[in-house]
């Protein structure tokens, strides 16, 4: 089994209290996804009814399906933080091996990008980014100095295809330095 190191435990456990336990209840769980699809549709302004909101409501629930599988041990229909280091730990040589995410880690991955590109011109730029991120409790310089970080100071857009790279590295990599770290803000 392959073991996280320090870094790659810090990382995970930050996303694992900012992004996933959005409720902030100490653990993750379906309300989680729940209250991420309300914020979602703010950010986007769709109204009850509009259909985007019914695809997305699926896409979560496709999510949270997977992640329960691939993490729940327990099987309480929670994921702890000791699940969540398991689940990574246990996958991070087969990610490694074949650089592919677990499908439901993949889905997300896309999931997040549309909500934040907001115009939908498929790519995230600053005001996305900050828009997006707020609304999950960051504050707005921490998402201005995160976005300078890993678009290179505005020099690289934030397409899908960086989106993905970054994703990778932030999962993966062991490199304080890698670009992909400030993806998500600031680890502290
Ligand atoms: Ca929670
Ligand atoms: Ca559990």
């Amino acid at each position: 089994m392959a073991s996280l190191s320090d870094f790659q435990r810090k990382k995970l456990g930050y996303i694992y209290h900012v992004f996933y336990d959005v409720n902030n209840d100490g653990k993750v769980d379906w309300d989680d996804f729940s209250c991420a699809l309300e914020k979602i549709a703010t950010l986007n302004k769709w109204e009850e009814e509009n259909p985007k909101k019914k695809q997305a409501l699926e896409c979560l629930q496709l999510v949270w399906d997977g992640l329960k599988k691939y993490a729940d041990e327990n099987s309480d229909d929670e994921i702890s933080k000791d699940e969540w280091y398991k689940m990574w730990s246990d996958c991070a040589d087969k990610v490694v091996a074949k650089q592919e995410f677990p499908y439901w880690l993949s889905s997300y991955m896309s999931f997040m990008f549309d909500a934040a590109d907001t115009s939908g011109d498929n790519v995230i730029d600053k005001e996305e980014f900050r828009q997006a991120y707020t609304s999950f409790g960051l504050s707005a310089d921490v998402c201005d100095s995160a976005f300078d970080k890993f678009s290179d100071g505005g020099k690289v857009q934030l397409t899908k295809d960086t989106y993905s790279k970054l994703w990778h590295e932030f999962f993966l990599s062991n490199d304080v330095e890698a670009k992909g770290n400030f993806l998500f803000g600031a680890i502290e």
